[in-house]
């Protein structure tokens, strides 16, 4: 009996990216476990993925090519070959452009794998090719990003590591033991060599129940507490002048701005009391090192992008960067040297193009847009949109056009597959190979294949390289081998790649990024950011374009941006929807709805698997504070029905005092066909943008709960 142990890298958008070993038996892999030599994952799989086996060899994979032979929706289909599915989408393809316009195709994609070969950008390149309707992706933390960039650059920030070194530990909107859990016993070293810890958490989540100190906000406020810190530290003196004189700008700017922004104006917005919010500013602005770990859940409201600008000027102000495990941790991909543009190709775009911001996917199919030419065929890979986006219904109303003709490349029949024309086979991480970063730690991770791809199932690479072909395109670059692929993404010159060859990185699995060691790295002691300006950007130089989005969220192409200017300082921009803004809305629809991320779920992936819904609740819950369980009268256990003017959806009630009062907790990920009456979260969210990188505000919704 042959048995082999393979290394590779867990394949989730997830900040962990862990290292994973996987014990090959006769070409079939019978386990996996993580890896304990890599130093951040240590060798601990989280329940989505420590039985990643099954998910592989689950008997509901799509192991062949389909063909739709029932309506659409129905879930009914027929095995075809690899040559006919190709044959019938390039001549679908093909009379589309030629009565259309290539802008009549629309691809649809995110992150089902991030490997960096087979994840966000593989596909752009047939597409800006073909000249279709570009797809941005501001899925997750675009808006985060762009204030990030106007504040203190593309820098990687804090390494996580160094959160060992911090003494003050804010950890906002961010649920570490839910959706971060490898960088959690960091934190535990820290907290043992007496760091304190602090949530900043409309729910009392595990995370929250393990901090010192628990702050509870109404959703969506976060930019008014952190003006109010902004206030508190300006005016008790608690400021770093020697670091803001050298290494910031635009300080006696923020000092006037923030003098609005009084602990009382917060803690009317965000239901926090005054004391708190001066005792927290206080505490922060004088416990260094103080390290500041924003979740992606800020942004998701009307102002999220100027709650990100607030938060990224907070470690400045107080001198934080100064030290070892100070400063602020939000994505540290920004570290990895990817070659985007060489993934992305944005050079073969026609000059103009069609941007769909995937966000009004709905509007877009449903014919709402009035979209001319409109969207004809749509390849969905990468992404489950029936589950995971808002506009639902209009989703599902487009979805079952006679005329649109879908493509999804899946390992399920997902909720959106289930509609597709062609189902096509994907390979999942044990079948393919890749190369990854990491957006929360500095590995870069490789992942060697461990069996062959079941059935006909392919790489997302050679999924292209076969479209390629089949739309009769010449260009070599089209059909470059994944190791070629791999060779190209990185730029192997940048001194993080110093020392480090793609031989060993394949071999071991993984390596840390040429950067100093954790235990005395200060990336900024010095400034040094890369802005514009060099310095730490309180006032921005970077305010032409509203709504700027980073190119990396929309196939590279920068042609259309909205030219709004935007404020150049921090500033609160309240809910769209919530009691204190909109109190007639709130008379009918008074609780806010919030759908963070599930424990047992990646996004909408394993909400169709055993263990995994086992461990979540086969259906939906929503979790209600016991006073407003009561004044409806809904019991623990009892269906209840969660809507608004756009839709609804039903649950089971959770009745639990770890969500303030006046919230309602709705874990994400669960499928739409496996619902209640086959509706999910998306039913009731908004598709409006944020003020910032056209981030979604899903989560600055309200609705009404009642007993069913
Ligand atoms: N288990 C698990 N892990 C995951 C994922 C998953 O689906 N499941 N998804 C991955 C992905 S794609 C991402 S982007 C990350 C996201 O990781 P996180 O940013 O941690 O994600 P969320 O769970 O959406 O939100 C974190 C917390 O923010 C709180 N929150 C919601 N609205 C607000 C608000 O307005 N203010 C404040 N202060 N808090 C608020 C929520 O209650 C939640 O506890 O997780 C990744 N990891
Ligand atoms: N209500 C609510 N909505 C949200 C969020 C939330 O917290 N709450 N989070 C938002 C965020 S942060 C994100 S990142 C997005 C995520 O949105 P999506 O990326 O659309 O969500 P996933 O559920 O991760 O869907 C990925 C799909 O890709 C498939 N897949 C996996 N690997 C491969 C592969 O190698 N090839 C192919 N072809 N397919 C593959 C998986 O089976 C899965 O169905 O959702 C956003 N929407
Ligand atoms: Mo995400």
């Amino acid at each position: 009996m042959a048995r082999i142990t393979v290394v590779g890298a867990c394949p989730h958008d997830c900040p962990d990216t862990c290292s994973i070993l996987t014990t090959v038996e006769d070409g079939k892999a019978i386990a996996v476990r993580g890896n304990p030599d890599h130093p951040f994952t240590r060798g601990r799989l989280c329940v989505k993925v420590n039985n990643y086996e099954e998910r592989v060899y689950s008997d509901k994979r799509v192991l062949n090519p389909l063909r739709r032979v029932g309506p659409k929706g129905s879930g009914q289909f027929q095995r075809i070959s690899w040559d006919e599915a190709l044959e019938t989408i390039a001549t679908r393809w093909k009379s589309i452009i030629a009565t259309d316009g290539a802008q009549a195709i629309l691809p649809y994609s995110y992150l089902g794998t991030q490997g960096i070969i087979n994840g966000l950008n593989v596909g752009d390149p047939l597409f800006n090719k073909l000249g279709a309707t570009v797809s941005e992706r501001t899925f997750c933390d675009s808006g985060s990003c762009t204030a990030y960039m106007m504040t203190i650059g593309p820098t990687p920030g804090v390494d996580p590591e160094s959160f060992v070194h911090s003494k003050y530990i804010l950890l906002w909107a961010c649920n570490t033991l839910g959706t971060n859990s490898h960088h959690w016993p960091f934190i535990e070293q820290a907290r043992k060599a007496g760091a304190r810890l602090v949530v900043i958490d409309p729910v009392r989540t595990r995370t929250a129940r393990l901090a010192d100190w628990h702050i509870p906000i109404r959703p969506g406020t976060d930019a008014a507490l952190a003006l109010a810190m902004i206030h508190v530290i300006i005016k008790e003196n608690l400021v770093d002048r020697d670091y803001v004189d050298r290494h910031t700008v635009g300080y006696d700017e923020l000092t006037e701005r923030a003098s609005t922004y009084t602990p009382e104006f917060a803690a009317r917005e965000t239901g926090i009391p005054v004391e708190d919010i001066v005792k927290l500013a206080r505490e922060y602005a004088t416990t260094p090192p103080a390290v500041v770990r924003i979740g992606v859940a800020v942004e998701r409201h009307a102002g999220g992008g100027q709650t990100v600008r607030a938060i990224a000027c907070l470690p400045g102000l107080i001198g934080a960067w100064k030290h070892v495990g100070g400063g602020l941790l939000q994505l540290p991909i920004w570290a990895f040297p990817v070659k985007w543009e060489v993934l992305m190709r944005p050079d073969l775009q026609p000059e103009k193009m069609r941007v769909l911001n995937s966000w009004r996917l709905g509007s877009a199919l449903s014919g709402e847009l009035g979209f001319d030419p409109p969207i004809k065929a749509l390849f969905v890979y990468n992404a489950n949109p029936m589950a995971m986006v808002t506009e639902q219904a209009k989703l599902e109303q487009g979805l079952e056009r006679e005329d649109l003709f879908t493509v999804v490349s899946e390992h399920f029949l997902t909720d959106t597959a289930r509609y597709a024309d062609i189902v096509l086979p994907a390979t999942t991480q044990l079948e393919q190979k890749d190369i990854m970063f990491s957006w929360g730690h500095l590995y870069l991770s490789y992942n060697n294949p461990a069996i062959e791809p079941l059935g006909e199932a392919v790489s997302n690479t050679e999924l292209f390289r076969r479209l390629a072909k089949a739309m009769g395109i010449e260009d070599p670059s089209f059909y470059r081998t994944d190791d070629e692929m791999i060779e190209a993404s990185l730029d192997w010159t940048n001194p993080v790649l110093q020392g480090i060859s793609l031989e060993d990185v394949k071999a071991k699995g993984y390596t840390r990024l040429t950067v100093p060691s954790a235990d005395d790295w200060a990336p900024h002691r010095e400034g040094n950011f890369p802005t514009p300006t060099g310095k730490c950007e309180f006032k921005s130089t970077i305010t032409g374009g509203g709504n700027f989005v980073v190119p990396l969220f929309r196939q590279g192409y920068n042609g259309d941006q909205d030219g709004t200017p935007v404020d150049a300082l921090p500033h609160y921009i309240p809910p769209n929807e919530n009691p204190q803004t909109t109190p007639a809305l709130a008379k009918r629809y008074p609780l806010s709805l919030i759908t963070p991320k599930s424990h047992a779920f990646l996004n909408s992936n394993y909400g169709n698997l055993p263990a995994q819904t086992a461990q979540a609740g086969e259906e939906q819950s929503v979790f209600l504070h016991p006073d407003d369980a009561l004044q409806r009268g809904i019991v623990a256990g009892a269906p209840i029905r969660v809507f608004n003017d756009r839709g609804a959806f039903e649950a089971f009630a959770s009745i639990s005092p770890d969500v303030m009062p006046g919230v309602v907790m709705a874990p994400a990920g669960y499928w739409h066909r496996s619902n209640r009456k086959g509706a999910t979260v998306h039913a009731l969210t908004p598709p409006a943008y944020a003020d910032l990188g056209r981030a979604p505000t899903f989560s600055d919704v309200l609705v009404q709960v009642g007993k069913l």
